[in-house]
């Protein structure tokens, strides 16, 4: 899928800004009253995108539940009429109903892919009325997986089976766009890098609709034209070629043109695979240091930060880190980009979280049974198929997504988790142009004899809280530990990154003996962690949880939020990161363990 943008074919308008907003007294109010064919009344204003939990004071509304709707007017000129028209919608999270002048235009389940409707015929010249109707349920159809549950006072309520607070809304920016009416639908391009001549070959293939001679030109970061070709699908030979290197970022444009239509997709020529235990980008053996991260700011919640994203990749960098991971649900189109051009590596992950009801369960809220079994368990497989291929649809052609991770912490043990996930691996391999490595984030509670998809994973993830959910405050016990499970998964002979490790620390918390909590103690947790990593060479990457505080829902094991941050939710360094960037600053991108 293409992300939306200006070509000298293709206008486009983003509708971020403030819109009309309305929570219902009763489910199904809305649809009842058909608040989508008419101004809504009595409402309030509302940013998009952002989440709307934090954006107001109620309580009512933080934890709102069900449906909302969001409305503005779009006004539509003659030279826009003229053309194919499209609305296209970043994210919303978590279900979304779009309606056009009162009627129905797209609805679309997932909160963190785009999707688009083809308008042309829906609008007129003037004022349209656009109404999207949100709603925020989560079950057990749902990624991520939640429950439906009545608090003791008779409150309906979203409980989650994932440590991150339940943000919904527009969370991404709703854009119209135009196109001719023979246009570039799709294009996807697969690079061979020739090491020895300095030169690549990049297949490239576009999809179309209608009939024109298409035509495809390759430029340089300095406008030089490297290559081009003629057809809709064929080979472009660049000379010379500079490859997109992690913090050397390199972009190429790929400009299309068909018929009266063009779109310049930029593109990072690079090569990625896993060779024994090193996992090769550009044939050299990379070391993965940095985090899981959330989408999470006060007070946008999971809404598009586009300055926090920026400051948060001058931080990642300032700490010498080169990578996170998308943790647990796709990140925004425009992170994504930017982490493109800025040459950030990204593992990169669907929104499949919560697949544990037998272990996580009553932990976070949801309630502990049979994950996998008819009649309580996930019903999620489809879904998830769905959510795999709308990943792998937008990110394709993107240098900076590397691998692709199929879910985090599932109960991925048993013959029933064999046969979910053993199918999902094979569709993301098949649908993958690039055939990036695949992964699933192994939770600790599965151990190694029991894990069912270590033969396919290329390279092994693991979330380790060894000092922390194990044996915390006690370090020493807890390298024991570790150090014996390691032996395992080493045997393996694949690359092992550590996807997450840490300790809740509050900042401002000290003490002479380190103490859980403590900035002291989450440094000297680090520093057990990081010693055992090192001793061991198939371990390729680090991880740590996370890269900044981040909110939850509410319980005794949360602090205002879960404070495993290296940064606060504002952030600013703990001593960890201090610790952290005078590790990651001596350890190269490259070649450290040979
Ligand atoms: C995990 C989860 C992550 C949690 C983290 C924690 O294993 O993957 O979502 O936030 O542990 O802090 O407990």
């Amino acid at each position: 899928m293409l992300y939306p943008v200006m070509t000298e074919s293709r206008m486009l308008f983003d509708l971020s800004g403030i819109w009309a907003f309305k929570t219902e007294k009763d489910e199904g109010q809305g649809k009842r009253e058909q608040w989508y064919a008419a101004s809504l009344s009595e409402c309030c204003t509302m940013p998009v995108p952002a989440s709307y939990n934090d954006i107001k004071t109620s309580q009512e509304l933080r934890d709102y539940r069900g449906t909302v709707y969001y409305q503005r007017k779009v006004a539509v000129s003659a030279p826009m009429l003229a053309q194919r028209l499209v609305l296209r919608c970043g994210a919303v999270t978590h279900h979304a109903e779009v309606y056009l002048n009162g009627v129905l235009v797209a609805s679309h389940k997932g909160g963190f892919l785009p999707f688009e409707a083809d308008i042309t015929e829906a609008v007129h010249a003037g004022d349209n009325l656009l109404t999207i109707a949100v709603s925020n349920i989560i079950d057990h159809t749902t990624l991520p997986v939640g429950e439906q549950k009545v608090t003791p006072a008779g409150r309906k309520y979203n409980a989650t089976n994932f440590d991150f607070f339940n943000y919904a809304g527009i969370t991404r920016p709703v854009k119209l766009y135009t196109t001719p009416c023979q246009y570039i639908r799709d294009i996807t391009v697969t690079s061979n890098v020739d090491f020895t001549a300095g030169s690549a070959d990049l297949h490239y293939d576009v999809e179309t609709c209608g009939e024109a001679s298409c035509h495809v030109e390759v430029f340089d970061e300095s406008g030089k034209l490297a290559a081009n070709a003629d057809g809709k699908s064929g080979i472009l030979h660049i000379e010379h070629v500079r490859l997109w290197q992690p913090l050397d970022a390199y972009l190429y444009d790929i400009r299309v043109t068909f018929g009266e239509d063009s779109y310049t997709l930029p593109y990072g020529v690079r090569t990625v695979r896993v060779d024994g235990y090193h996992f090769l980008i550009n044939e050299r053996p990379f070391y993965f240091k940095g985090y899981g991260k959330h989408e999470d700011t006060y007070p946008n919640g999971r809404g598009l930060n586009e300055a926090m994203n920026v400051k948060d990749l001058a931080l990642l960098k300032w700490q010498g880190a080169n990578s996170f991971r998308t943790s647990h649900y796709p990140y925004s189109e425009e992170m994504m980009r930017l982490c493109d051009r800025e040459g950030i590596v990204v593992i990169d992950e669907v929104p499949a979280v919560g697949l544990n009801f037998r272990m996580g369960g009553g932990f976070f809220g949801a309630s502990h049974q049979s994950t996998f079994g008819a009649e309580n368990g996930v019903q999620t497989f489809e879904h998830h198929q769905d959510v795999i291929r709308g990943l792998i649809d937008r990110d394709k052609n993107l240098a900076c997504a590397v691998i692709w991770s199929i879910a985090n912490e599932p109960d991925s043990t048993g013959p029933q988790a064999a046969d979910y996930f053993l199918p999902l691996f094979e569709l993301a391999k098949q649908l993958d142009p690039q055939k990036r490595p695949c992964t699933l984030i192994n939770v600790q509670m599965i151990s190694f004899e029991q894990e069912v998809t270590k033969d396919v994973c290329d390279v092994i993830c693991l979330n380790r809280y060894y000092g922390w959910y194990e044996c915390g405050g006690d370090l020493a016990s807890a390298e024991k530990q570790m150090r014996e499970e390691m032996t395992k998964w080493a045997s393996l002979g694949k690359p092992i990154v550590f996807t997450e490790f840490g300790a809740d620390t509050v900042a401002g918390f000290h003490d002479a003996t380190p103490v859980m909590f403590t900035e002291e103690y989450q440094v000297d947790y680090y520093e057990m962690n990081t010693r055992v990593f090192d001793d061991i060479p198939q371990v390729q990457g680090e991880q740590v949880w996370n890269f900044a505080d981040f909110a939850t829902s509410q319980g005794v094991v949360r602090v205002q939020g879960n404070k495993k941050g290296l940064f606060t939710r504002d952030r600013k360094p703990k001593m960890a990161a201090h610790f952290m960037r005078k590790r990651w600053l001596n350890i190269p991108d490259f070649n450290y363990k040979k």
